[in-house]
């Protein structure tokens, strides 16, 4: 292991993931946190993982950053602003168009920060070369939210994101493990006080109480994660949300501070998904689906699990101009599709005003 001039390295690293467009940056040591841990434990233990049988399958190295690594001394911090300029409600009285959450409208995230956080890597090895270290975004069992709290970028708010007091909840997250025995910055204190808005603000009552979200309730991984038809009791309440769900972050009043100037430009939202008709989702085949979200984190899903959504969302919606489309789908060879075109096709009849 090599020992750093710990303060100086520190504050270089900060000023060049600042120039790499690195909005938050932040160190924590490497130890393991009993009590990160125990949680951890205790929100598989009441399944509240859903289906999502990988995070159990590695939760001992998700549980802390020497399980998975146990050379790592530090842990750096990071955090990229996708600050939205338009309000990602503004389409929820607009039924005949489908909502896709910030997140998801502009290049996937995973290439753009790993790409930024390799560059970082990089100079790093060039400023201390004899160090070993390890990036992460996203995929890998690592728990970026405690990490980014314990690094002091922000804390898990109540909605259990990670909140910045200049970005808002519009921080996407990574992390770079190191050997380096850098200066700890120590953690963010929790400055959600008497506020609950993101927990009356939720759809499906997926917070069974402040900072645990049950992601089986949850619309993101519902329209994500979730294989097959969505249970019955979540379909009128997914509204015209077809891919992730933003509600709970969108009314934290931190957003106020969060500057659209911080936000990396590859975020901004593709014209053609910021406010697509459903009418023209639901067209899309395979080759059509593929074409259209190339370089997208929507192309994951694939085809089949998208198009169920948005006929979720076309069965909500009221409109008698969705009826042929969702009438074609019916007999869609992907059982999910059928079953949902049958469902929107009941839901439009009900609620279609009789002339
Ligand atoms: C699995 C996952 C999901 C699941 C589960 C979400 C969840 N809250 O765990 C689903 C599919 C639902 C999901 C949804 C979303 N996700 Co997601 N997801 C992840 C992933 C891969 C793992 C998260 C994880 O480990 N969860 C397990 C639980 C146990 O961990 P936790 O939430 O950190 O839990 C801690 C708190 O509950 C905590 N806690 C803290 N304080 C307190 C206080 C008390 C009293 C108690 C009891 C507990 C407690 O204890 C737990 C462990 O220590 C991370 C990437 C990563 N590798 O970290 C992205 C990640 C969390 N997702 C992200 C995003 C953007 C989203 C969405 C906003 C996407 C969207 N628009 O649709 C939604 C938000 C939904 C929400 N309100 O959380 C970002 C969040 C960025 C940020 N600023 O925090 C991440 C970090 C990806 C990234 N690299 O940027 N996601
Ligand atoms: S993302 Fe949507 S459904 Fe999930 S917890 Fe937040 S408000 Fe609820
Ligand atoms: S909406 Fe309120 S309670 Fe929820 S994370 Fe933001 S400040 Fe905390």
């Amino acid at each position: 292991m090599v020992n750093a001039g710990a303060t100086s390295l520190a504050e270089r690293i900060k000023a060049e993931a600042a120039r790499l467009g690195i909005a938050a940056c932040g160190i924590a040591p490497a130890a393991e946190d009993p009590l990160r841990a125990a949680r951890l434990e205790q929100w598989l233990a009441d399944g509240n993982h859903g289906a999502m049988e990988w995070m159990e399958t590695r939760a001992d190295q998700r549980k802390g950053p020497q399980s998975l690594w146990p050379g790592a001394r530090s842990v750096i911090a990071l955090g990229m602003s996708y600050a939205p300029a338009a309000d990602p409600m503004a389409l929820a009285s607009e039924p005949e168009r489908a909502r896709i959450s910030v997140y998801a409208q502009g290049a996937d995230y995973h290439d753009v920060i790993k790409r930024a956080l390799k560059a970082l890597a990089r100079w790093l090895v060039a400023e201390a070369p004899g160090i070993e270290l390890k990036v992460f975004v996203d995929t890998a069992p690592v728990m970026e939210k405690p990490l980014g709290e314990a690094a002091g970028i922000g804390w898990q708010g109540k909605h259990t994101n990670l909140v910045s007091r200049t970005h808002g909840s519009w921080l996407f997250l990574g992390a770079i493990y190191t050997s380096l025995a850098l200066e700890p910055d120590g953690p963010h204190a929790d400055r959600c006080g008497t506020c609950t808005a993101c927990q009356t603000a939720c759809p499906t009552d997926a917070f069974p109480a402040p900072y645990q979200l049950d992601a089986r309730r949850c619309i993101s991984y519902l329209t994500i994660e979730h294989k097959g038809p969505i249970p019955q009791e979540f379909r009128a309440a997914l509204g015209n949300r077809i891919y992730g769900c933003d509600d709970c972050l969108a009314v934290c009043p931190w957003n106020s501070f969060a500057s659209t100037a911080a936000a990396n430009k590859a975020f901004l939202p593709r014209a053609e998904l910021a406010a697509p008709r459903l009418a023209e989702l639901l067209a899309l085949d395979d080759a059509g689906f593929r074409a259209l979200f190339a370089g997208s984190p929507i192309k994951r899903i694939g085809r089949d699990r998208f198009v169920r959504n948005c006929l979720y969302a076309a069965g909500n919606s009221g409109a008698a101009a969705l009826m042929a489309p969702v009438q074609r789908l019916l007999a869609d060879p992907d059982p999910a599709v059928a079953d949902a075109a049958s469902w929107a096709l009941d839901r439009l009849c009900e609620t279609m005003p009789v002339p």
